[in-house]
């Protein structure tokens, strides 16, 4: 089991999409073990996407992602981190394969509407940034839920 960092950035929220988002990666089967709301600061868009500091979007891009709530997540299952990518889709949205999150609502490199861990390295990491509360881990078990 892998659990893997997914976040929708602020143009998700502002597009109304959050909802849609959450649906995709919960009917896939993965197991939602951390969601919040949060406006998040400077310093931890900063941080976040500190391996892009030299690249030329990077100040765009804290910008946009500082610029109003996200919706941080954390989704668990086997392999979770390439299933997410996978549903998720390629950078630009344009460019996104049909039936994945940006190809079906993104048409831009930058506002591309979420992100996703690219590896178990990045996985931990953005989890313990984005979550140093902790995840709420559980056993599913949707049976004991149908019937009393
Ligand atoms: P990823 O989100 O698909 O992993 P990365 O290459 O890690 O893509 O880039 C991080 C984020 O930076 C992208 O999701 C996108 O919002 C933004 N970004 C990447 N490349 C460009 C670019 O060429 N112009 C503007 N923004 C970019
Ligand atoms: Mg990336």
């Amino acid at each position: 089991m892998q659990t893997t960092y997914v976040m929708v950035k602020p143009d998700g929220v502002q597009r109304g999409l959050v909802g849609e988002i959450i649906n995709r990666f919960e009917r896939k089967g993965l197991r939602l073990v951390g969601l919040k709301s949060i406006i998040p600061s400077l310093e931890l868009v900063e941080t976040h996407y500190a391996v892009h500091k030299e690249r030329p979007f990077y100040s765009g891009l804290v910008e946009f992602v500082t610029s109003g709530p996200v919706v941080a997540m954390a989704w668990k299952g086997v392999d979770a981190i390439s299933v997410c990518r996978n549903i998720i889709g390629a950078t630009n949205g344009r460019e996104a394969d049909m039936g994945t999150i940006r190809g079906d609502f993104g048409m831009d490199m930058g506002y591309n509407l979420i992100h996703g861990s690219d590896g178990e390295d990045t996985a931990e990491f953005e989890l313990g940034l984005w979550f140093p509360e902790g995840l709420n881990d559980w056993i599913p078990n949707r049976e004991t839920w149908v019937y009393e």
